[in-house]
């Protein structure tokens, strides 16, 4: 027991003191058994308040029924009650955390710190959520270790915009009069996956009007992250090549020495397609064969 050894060590102290009459040191002392005093008092406030916040009547008699050294308990004091921490990847983050400090009380009076240790310990890697950590202190007296735990919240907001791939060529040319079908894009985002459902395409592409038309892809995350926009040009052209229809056959026999009228065809076309014009008018002019 600590408690009589260190009065009778106060005891002699002050007789020593006494007995010596010096007024200087017999002030000093008194002045120092005041401050004792004030500290003492302190300490045993702090004490019997440990008691009831950590350990009820119960617990109390029975660790003095089952150890039979009287009570003994471990305070331990700069418990967090919890610690909220941002993570920068989605994974999680690592934490550094001060430990809490174990005191040991044995019949209500210090008796030494003994070391911590917590489990996941500080610098360790949480995961994104609620992390409990327990921390352990060995009580000597009854052999038990006691335990105090707090959580780890680890928080993560999405910052990373997902992104949109393009199906297909971002610049397509179609006929005229076609049906064109958009190819699509996909969207991946960090965090929600496989967005591509929720893309949002504006502008139209119409057909039957040759023109350069743009259709623009646009998604968002969970987290209101808006990917860059992605766009195509669809040029609609006029591809077909016009068409002639002669007027009258295509064989025609006429007599000698008479005057021959062609039934209509555009010079201005004539001129555009040679080719054309010569398959097409295959004007047999048997009248030509006799010059
Ligand atoms: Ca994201």
């Amino acid at each position: 027991m600590k408690s009589p050894s260190l009065f009778s060590f106060v005891g002699r102290i002050f007789r020593k003191v006494l007995e010596k009459q010096n007024p200087v040191s017999k002030k000093v002392f008194l002045s120092f058994m005041a401050v004792s005093l004030f500290f003492f008092a302190a300490t045993n406030s702090n004490t019997s308040q440990f008691l009831q916040t950590t350990f009820s009547g119960n617990v109390e008699k029975a660790y003095a029924q089952e150890y039979g050294y009287g009570y003994s308990y471990i305070y331990f004091s700069d418990v967090p009650s919890s610690l909220t921490v941002q993570a920068g990847s989605p994974s999680g983050v690592t934490v550094y955390y001060v430990k809490p400090t174990a005191t040991l009380y044995y019949d209500g009076q210090y008796a030494g710190q003994p070391s911590v240790s917590c489990i996941p310990a500080s610098g360790s890697f949480f995961p994104v959520g609620s992390n409990l950590v327990t921390c352990s202190a060995y009580n000597m007296f009854t052999a038990e270790y006691e335990e105090v735990s707090f959580r780890v919240n680890v928080l993560y907001s999405d910052q990373t915009a997902p992104v949109i791939t393009l199906s297909g060529s971002s610049a397509i040319t179609v006929a005229a009069g076609s049906v064109y079908t958009d190819a699509g894009a996909t969207a991946t985002d960090n965090i929600d996956g496989n967005i591509t459902a929720r893309i949002s395409v504006t502008g139209a592409v119409n057909t039957a009007t040759p023109g350069v038309y743009v259709l623009t892809y646009r998604v968002s995350d969970n987290a209101g992250n808006a990917a860059t926009p992605v766009t195509r040009t669809i040029t609609v052209t006029d591809q077909g090549a016009p068409v002639i229809t002669l007027s009258g056959s295509s064989a025609i026999t006429v007599a000698a020495g008479s005057v021959y009228t062609d039934a209509g065809q555009l010079p201005s076309l004539l001129l555009l397609q040679p080719v054309l014009q010569i398959q097409k008018l295959q004007l047999s002019l048997s009248q030509e064969a006799h010059h």
